[in-house]
Formats: C-alpha cells, sequence, structure tokens
C-alpha cells in the first residue's frame, strides 16, 4: 500500500491518507486500498479501534477531479466501487472508528469524516461540502447523514451553497464531536483512540449496531434490540470483568473478548 499508511499499534489500527501533493484526493487505487485497510481492521483481533486522518496539510479533498474526467471512467462506477463501499465498511465495523480531521475536508472527504463513530478536527480544519460548486450533488452518505447529524436547514444551506464550515462551527452543529489545537490534535486523537482500544470492544461494536439501526427501526423495533444486544453483552468475558472489577474495588482489565 502506498496511497495510505497502514499500521496496527497498540491495538489501533491507523489509517493514513497518503496522497498529499493532491490535497488526499481519492483515486480509485486509494479508495481500494483504504477499503483493504478497513477489511483488515474488521478482521483482525488484535484491532480494537481504527483511527483516520490524513497526511500533510489536508484530510481530504474528496474525489482526485483529474481522475474523474480521465476517458473510460464513469462517474456512477466511482461512486459504486470507491465511495459506497468505503461508507458501508465505516458503518458496518463494529469497532469504534475515530476520524482525525488534520485540515481541509471537502466533497466525499468530509462526509467520510461524518460517518466515522467519533470526528475530531484541528482547530484550523474546514469542512466544505464542495459538490455544488462543479454541478454535481452530495455522495458518500451526505445526504444521509447530515439531515441526521444537524438538520435539514442547515444541511441544505451547506449542501446548496457550498460555504465553508470552520472546525468550530462544525462542532457547534454538532457535525463532528470536539475540536483542539492544531499541535495536539493527534496527540489527543490517539490518546481517545488507546482508550477506546481499552474497552470491552463488543460492548462497543452492539451499541454501534444499536445506533445504526436506531437510524431506521421505529420505538418498538429498537427497545427489541437493545434487549437482544444486552443479552449478547452479558455474555461477554469483558460484562463478567467489569462487574468483578467493580465489586473487588480495582481497575477492570478489558480483552475485547
Ligand atoms: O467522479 C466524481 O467526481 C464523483 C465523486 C464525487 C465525490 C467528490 O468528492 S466531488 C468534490 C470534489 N472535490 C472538490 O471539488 C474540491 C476541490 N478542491 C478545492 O476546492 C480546494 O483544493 C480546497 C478547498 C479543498 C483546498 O484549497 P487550497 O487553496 O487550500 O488548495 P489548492 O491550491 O486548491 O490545492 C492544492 C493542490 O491540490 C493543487 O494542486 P497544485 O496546483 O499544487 O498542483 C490542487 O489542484 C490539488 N487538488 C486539490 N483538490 C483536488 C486536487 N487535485 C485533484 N482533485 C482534487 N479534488
Amino acid at each position: 500500500m502506498s496511497d495510505i499508511l497502514f499500521s496496527i499499534h497498540n491495538s489501533i489500527g491507523k489509517i493514513v491518507l497518503n496522497r498529499p501533493d493532491v490535497l488526499n484526493s481519492f483515486n480509485m487505487s486509494m479508495a481500494k486500498e483504504f477499503q483493504a485497510a478497513l477489511d483488515e481492521c474488521a478482521a483482525a483481533k488484535s484491532v480494537r479501534c481504527i483511527l483516520i486522518t490524513g497526511e500533510g496539510r489536508a484530510f481530504s479533498a474528496g474525489q482526485d477531479l483529474a481522475a474523474a474526467i480521465a476517458p473510460g471512467v464513469e462517474i456512477k462506477q466511482i461512486v459504486q466501487e470507491q465511495y459506497n463501499p468505503i461508507i458501508l465498511k465505516l458503518r458496518q465495523l463494529e469497532k469504534p472508528v475515530v476520524c482525525a480531521v488534520n485540515g481541509v475536508a471537502a466533497g466525499a472527504g468530509a462526509n467520510i469524516a461524518f460517518a466515522c463513530d467519533i470526528a475530531l478536527a484541528a482547530s484550523s480544519a474546514t469542512f466544505i461540502q464542495a459538490f455544488s460548486k462543479i454541478g454535481l450533488v452530495p455522495d458518500s452518505a451526505g445526504t444521509f447523514f447530515l439531515p441526521r447529524l444537524i438538520g435539514l436547514q442547515r444541511s441544505t444551506a451547506l449542501m446548496m451553497l457550498g460555504d465553508k464550515l470552520t472546525a468550530q462551527q462544525a462542532v457547534e452543529y454538532g457535525l463532528i464531536y470536539k475540536v483542539f489545537p492544531d499541535e495536539s490534535l493527534m496527540v489527543e486523537a490517539e490518546k481517545m483512540a488507546t482508550r477506546l482500544a481499552s474497552m470491552p470492544t463488543k460492548g462497543l461494536g452492539y451499541t454501534k449496531r444499536l445506533l445504526n439501526a436506531s437510524l431506521h427501526n421505529n420505538l418498538n423495533q429498537q427497545l427489541e434490540m437493545e434487549g437482544e444486544m444486552q443479552e449478547a453483552a452479558a455474555k461477554t468475558l469483558d460484562h463478567k470483568e467489569g462487574v468483578q472489577a467493580f465489586l473487588e474495588k480495582r481497575k477492570p482489565v478489558f480483552k475485547g473478548e
């Protein structure tokens, strides 16, 4: 892999988008490498949290526009083969995914960040629904997640106008979780990933499954599913360890099992 940097260390699968000369914009090769890394993170028992960021001054400028107009390239194929699988893998991965937005996140780059479980940003980072500026429509599930995160009015305005949002505004809107000074973003993101990687992984995965389902379930279905997931969580070794540690007044040691 060269269009992304991928490593597994201390139970964290770290994925760095690595085309800094073009602001980490996506071509097919980077998208496929990203997908393969997500698959490996899903399969590897040693990975208990995923951390995604970008190399250089950008997180991602979305689609590589030069690659998109190359002869023989079909836009529908780009959406179906690059972005749709990335969003589905991010949501279906039953482990926490932290995104550290280190700089500008435009188009699909922004919407990939919003599809992650916990998005953090550097204070100089910006978010742009850039699609309308080039006559396209939002993809990468922007039209699914944005209305749910920030409501219809703000989503519509951002998507139609293509206005740039600062990291601070993104926090205030509820699009991302926290903003940090540029120089401490990665330290804080690694700290959060380390914390998540030492938590009850299966329980966090079931929580994510519940949250995904809540996007379409009604109240009865959701209550039913909470019961099922609680039963599953209660059977994990980490649950036993959590209760035992509480009773013994010591810190629990969760193994993700
Ligand atoms: O096939 C399809 O198109 C369907 C899929 C769509 C998904 C999408 O994501 S559509 C949206 C695509 N993205 C954009 O429209 C954003 C384009 N980029 C920008 O608007 C600006 O670059 C930014 C606002 C993100 C950053 O501006 P700035 O001034 O900080 O940087 P810059 O000077 O514009 O860019 C730096 C370099 O990166 C520059 O190359 P150079 O001149 O140094 O050789 C620029 O061409 C390159 N670059 C930036 N974005 C892209 C890109 N090259 C290819 N594709 C890009 N998206």
